[in-house]
């Protein structure tokens, strides 16, 4: 009701003014109108690609950066956990992983859960989604379906872009607001989209977090070349709601999903996993334009959603509105952001339990690893013990790094951080944002330590997570195990 609330106290404010002036007629374009909403999610993206974002490598996000000129640019937005399925089910109900029952890739949420659907359905509004879905059940997230862009993440030809269904969705009900996800497939793997041509490998510029080699680079070019068609996406949608007279009244949300799906991004809780690029572009009478330190999470955006079309949102959701911040009513939101991973287990052979929590106040993190007798291992990391794995184009990346190890020594520590991480990390993300040096053993630190984890515990309880130590909870052998049809009936992909 926020809004609404701000709106009629705005408006008696100027009916008193106008009545003092002799005027006393509210016209029918004065009363509140609910905007639209666009939110433009990208696919394994980790913010540090984006130009506004500082990338060190230029040409990646025109538009995108365009955007964030007139709009919100957020420094602390964050995924509760970095894999695809639970970073959906996140944003779109409003609830972390524990609570929405998705706290692993792949699984289905709970189905007494609500999504974005249901709550702006509710309000009045067409909620559409365009590209993947990933998530389920379908009664949890019953979106309108939007033709027109690919849906398979792991496809290596998808057709280009059809806007037709886009335009059609937008256009179908004048005057009823609507909500639509265009839920890009670009960057996740394979990487085989999008023009090379923007950058030289050998000049480019890589996150201090991975290690040079040449599969590395190519991987890497090859994955900004699937940024840059998230951007273009992103350009393609401004310009169909600018030509349809619909831009000033859309709040448009850009983010980057999950972090890239290599080494040290996707399937962690290392800020470059977890910390996502979000611009927020609000209608212009809004007058919201500025850069925010404020920490919000995934689960913060359908409660922004339905209090911005005139909606309470419910108590019991994890997330809390970011009306009062993008309106400028203060510049402050959540002390601290909370994240968890949790693997598949014996998705590929090899595979053991991995049960990892984090937190941040934004200046510091710290993770504790809850099984730190188990190896890291995700499908990135039993890549190389199967030699099938090493050929994608992802998969490439860390056995590289492996065989450096004996003659690299950060090679040999990027790859020892991921596999056998210790139960205690700390890091000053001030100045150490890629997380390489662990403090949490200096003696200065024990106190952060002991009081950040008392926070992860106070959260677990808050959120009923027992900490998934039993590794039959987690098992996901095969297609068959999965709880909603990933990859979806006829494919023949396989699913990562
Ligand atoms: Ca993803």
């Amino acid at each position: 009701m926020r809004f609404l609330s701000t709106t009629i106290l705005k408006t008696s404010a100027l009916l008193g003014l106008m009545a003092l002036a002799g005027a006393n007629v509210l016209h029918a374009e004065e009363r509140p109108q609910q905007p639209n909403f666009v939110i433009l999610l990208a696919d394994d993206i980790s913010s540090d690609s984006f130009g506004c974002y500082g990338s060190p490598n230029p040409n990646t996000t025109p538009n995108i950066d365009k955007l964030a000129k007139s709009g919100i640019r957020f420094e602390n937005m964050f995924v509760s956990q970095a894999v695809c399925a639970p970073a959906r089910a996140e944003l779109y109900t409003g609830l972390m992983p524990q609570r929405n029952g998705t706290f692993r890739n792949h699984k289905a949420s709970n189905p007494d859960v609500k999504s974005v659907v249901h709550y702006l359905g509710d309000l009045g509004y067409r909620v559409g989604l365009a590209g993947k879905m990933h998530i389920g059940p379908a009664a949890v997230y019953p979106f309108k379906k939007i033709p027109g862009l690919c849906s398979q993440c792991n496809e290596t030809n998808p057709k280009p872009d059809d806007w037709s269904g886009f335009e059609k969705f937008i256009k179908r009900e004048p005057g009823k607001p609507f909500c639509a996800v265009i839920a890009s497939i670009h960057a996740h793997s394979p990487w085989t989209v999008g023009d090379t041509g923007h950058w030289k490998e050998d000049e480019l510029v890589l996150p201090p977090n991975l290690v040079d080699t040449p599969e590395t680079r190519s991987g890497y070019l090859h994955y900004l070349a699937e940024v840059r068609e998230f951007d273009r996406q992103v350009g393609d949608v401004v310009k169909i709601l600018e030509e349809s007279g619909q831009l000033d009244n859309t709040i448009i949300i850009v983010l980057d999903e999950n972090g890239a799906g290599m080494p040290g991004g996707k399937w962690t809780v290392f800020d470059w996993g977890v910390r996502s690029a979000c611009v927020i572009k609000c209608p212009d009478s809004w007058k919201a334009n500025f850069e925010t330190e404020a920490i919000a999470q995934y689960c913060d955006i359908v409660p922004t959603l339905i209090a911005a079309a005139g909606g309470t949102p419910p108590g019991d959701l994890d997330g809390r509105s970011l009306l009062p911040l993008l309106k400028g009513q203060t510049n402050a939101h959540r002390e601290r952001a909370y994240f968890l991973f949790n693997n598949r287990v014996n998705e590929t052979k090899g595979d053991t339990h991995f049960s990892i929590r984090a937190v941040t106040d934004g200046k510091y993190k710290f993770i504790w690893n809850l099984t730190p007798e188990n190896l890291y291992s995700v499908n990135i990391t039993t890549c190389d013990l199967t030699g099938k794995v090493r050929e994608t184009d992802f998969g490439r990346i860390y056995p590289s790094m492996i065989d450096r190890m004996e003659t690299d020594p950060h090679a040999k520590e990027m790859v020892n951080r991921l596999r056998s991480s210790p139960q205690h990390q700390l890091y000053d993300l001030q100045n150490d944002p890629y997380e390489l040096n662990n403090l949490a053993e200096k003696p200065e630190y024990s106190e952060k330590v002991t009081k950040f984890k008392a926070d992860i515990e106070g959260w677990m309880k808050q959120q009923g997570d027992d900490g998934h130590l039993d590794p039959e909870g987690m098992r996901a052998i095969n297609v068959a195990d999965y709880e909603f049809p990933y990859p979806p009936k006829g494919s023949k992909k396989s699913a990562k």
